[in-house]
């Protein structure tokens, strides 16, 4: 069952009463890069309107080790959140081939958005939030281009907007705009032990959490998460390591 707001606000406030003289500020948690692993990650590069939302509708993936917003697709060197340019809102995906592959990557890209929408996502106007699949050449440009055409037939009378573009300097956006979802909810901060902002960039946990926290997890993990965070507040030890 999913935590709603109104259960969150009641064990919020019952772990402040509960343990406001108890709370102990853990060191920040270093988690140990996996070096083989890390070795074989790939890293996928979409663009499909607001980079917050974006992160967050791939971080719950198995097989999704972390990601990063930033800026792709047009030519201004060092863009900016407030310039730039003829770039888009993208988020980088680095991702376990082992575990989750890049067509199912774009099954996500596809469902994720809405493909139609010219000029703009949601609600959300401009040309930053267009709709691109980034590629590295080779199998993935034919991958790219199966999809979008099952997605034209799919949505039969509209035009399906998305671009494929060759891949080209993702340049990461300003700290403030990183695991956004996440950011915006200090509760689940303070609960994996207030990392500094490297490591929270770099955390798998909080690609994870910036996920559920815009409840764009998969509903079983929504509800695991959920599960796991309840149990601490009950044991009293607020420190989440791991989903
Ligand atoms: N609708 C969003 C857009 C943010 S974005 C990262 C807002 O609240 O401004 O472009």
């Amino acid at each position: 069952m999913k935590l709603t707001a109104a259960v969150f606000l009641v064990i919020i406030i019952s772990w402040a009463a509960n343990s406001a003289l108890s709370i102990r500020f853990p060191d920040p948690i270093s988690e140990n890069p996996d070096v083989t692993a890390d070795q074989i990650l790939r890293t996928a590069v979409f663009a499909l309107g607001s980079f917050w939302r974006s992160e967050a509708a791939f971080g719950c993936l198995d097989g999704v080790v972390r990601t990063a917003v930033g800026y792709a697709g047009g030519s201004k060197s060092s863009p900016e959140y407030r310039s730039l340019g003829d770039h888009a809102e993208c988020v980088q995906i680095e991702y376990d081939p082992r575990i989750i592959n890049f067509r199912q990557l774009l099954d996500v890209f596809w469902i994720s958005h809405d493909a139609r929408q010219v000029f703009g996502q949601g609600p959300d106007v401009g040309n930053q939030y267009r709709s691109i699949i980034f590629t590295n050449g080779t199998e993935e440009s034919r991958f790219a281009a199966i999809s979008k055409e099952r997605e034209q037939t799919r949505l039969k009378n509209s035009v399906v907007t998305t671009q494929i573009q060759q891949r080209g300097t993702f340049y990461p956006a300003e700290p403030e705009h990183q695991k956004f979802e996440l950011k915006r909810n200090p509760f689940l901060l303070q609960l994996i032990g207030n990392l500094p902002e490297e490591e929270l960039e770099r955390s798998s946990l909080a690609t994870r959490l910036n996920g559920y926290a815009a409840e764009l997890c998969p509903p079983r993990l929504q509800r695991q998460i959920d599960a796991k965070i309840k149990d601490i507040l009950r044991k009293g030890w607020p420190i989440l390591r791991e989903v």
